[in-house]
């Protein structure tokens, strides 16, 4: 006879769920808004994503070229520094493999910039290989402004402060430098699962 009761079928999903939060952090259902300015609001129009820096040859894709290519649905867990997670955040966006593709580059390291000045940096290899998507949809919608909409970058894997809202492009860097957050002192990396808050952690 198989007997399964909605209480028994839940306690093993609510012990996998204990594992998938990282050290210090704590769980929230609503969606904070953490900017260090004010939300600019580039009209589409004027709205570009390129690829600069150290690359063969320069990218550069307006939004109706943007929104032309291929998209994902992807569906992860984001954790902020300031120690709340959320869990299975829905995103549409566009793999970083994508824009890249095609680029001839001896970087090892991007610095994302975005509207507003906001800069952060990341190694070439955690925005390549399914791992960063510059995403324009949030649980099947436009995303709003104060969460980075039209666009924001979505490196979930890393402490959400990398995931540059309003981002405008990536930047190829040969050597690894410090972003907005990092020259005051947060971590270069941001691994969550080290709890790589701050320089020296
Ligand atoms: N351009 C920009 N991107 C940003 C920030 C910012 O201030 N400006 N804050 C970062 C931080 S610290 C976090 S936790 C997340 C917050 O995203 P949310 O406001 O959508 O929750 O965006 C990150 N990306
Ligand atoms: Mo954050």
């Amino acid at each position: 006879m198989t007997f399964i009761s909605r209480a028994f079928r839940g306690r093993p999903r609510d012990q996998g769920q204990a594992g998938r939060l990282p050290p210090g952090q704590y769980l929230v259902r609503d969606f904070p808004v953490l900017s260090a300015g004010p939300t600019p609001r580039t009209p589409l129009t004027d709205w570009t994503f390129s690829i600069t820096g150290e690359v063969d040859k320069l990218k550069n894709w307006t939004w109706d070229e943007f929104r032309k290519l291929p998209t994902q649905t992807i569906t992860r867990d984001i954790h902020c520094v300031t120690k709340w997670s959320k869990q299975d955040t829905v995103w549409e966006g566009v793999s970083v493999d994508t824009l890249l593709e095609g680029v001839d580059t001896s970087a090892e390291y991007v610095m994302a910039f975005s509207d507003g000045g906001y800069t952060t940096n990341l190694p070439l290899e955690d925005v390549t290989g399914g791992k960063a998507w510059v995403a324009f949809n949030f649980d099947g919608a436009p995303l709003e402004a104060e969460h980075g909409g039209p666009a924001r970058l979505l490196v979930p894997h890393l402490y959400f402060w990398k995931s540059a809202k309003w981002v405008r492009g990536l930047q190829l860097m040969a050597k690894d430098e410090p972003g907005f957050w990092e020259t005051y002192g947060y971590h270069m990396y941001g691994d969550p699962w080290r709890e790589q808050r701050y320089s020296g952690d």
